[in-house]
């Protein structure tokens, strides 16, 4: 069952029938920017690199692990003390399929371009949130 959140909406992920949750994805989906050229006589595609990223926090609001590309630069990131990109979490719990640097040139196909799945049996520690952009 897809779900479509808007930026700052969260979702109860219980189940009506009370079964237990065992599992879940989120995914993004987007195009290229498409700008008309001079005098609107042309159009010009922009490639647009998001990024699905998820950190995990524990009850102690401690960083316990993340997800994210290792593309970024890591000179930048560590800076600020995060460490590296990876695109599975250390339990092999999370996993993003890849960093998609461009988008969809050919128009939003409806297909996500990068998505993050939860194997919840596989968490080794309890999180307390996940957060993911
Ligand atoms: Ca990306």
């Amino acid at each position: 069952m897809a779900i479509n959140l808007s930026k700052g909406q969260k979702i109860d992920l219980s189940k009506e029938t009370g079964a237990k949750l065992t599992g879940f994805c989120v995914g993004v989906n987007w195009g290229a920017i498409e700008t008309k050229g001079f005098l609107g006589l042309s159009t010009n595609k922009q490639s647009v690199d998001l990024d699905l990223s998820c950190i995990l926090i524990d009850e102690n609001n401690i960083l316990c692990d993340h997800i994210y590309s290792p593309l970024y630069n890591i000179d930048f990131l560590q800076q600020f003390g995060l460490p590296k990109g990876k695109l599975v979490s250390s339990d092999g719990a999370l996993r993003q399929t890849g960093d998609d640097l461009q988008g969809d040139s050919g128009g939003v196909d409806g297909l996500d371009n990068e998505i993050i799945t939860v194997d919840l049996a596989k968490l080794t520690q309890k999180f307390l949130k996940y957060f993911s952009s």
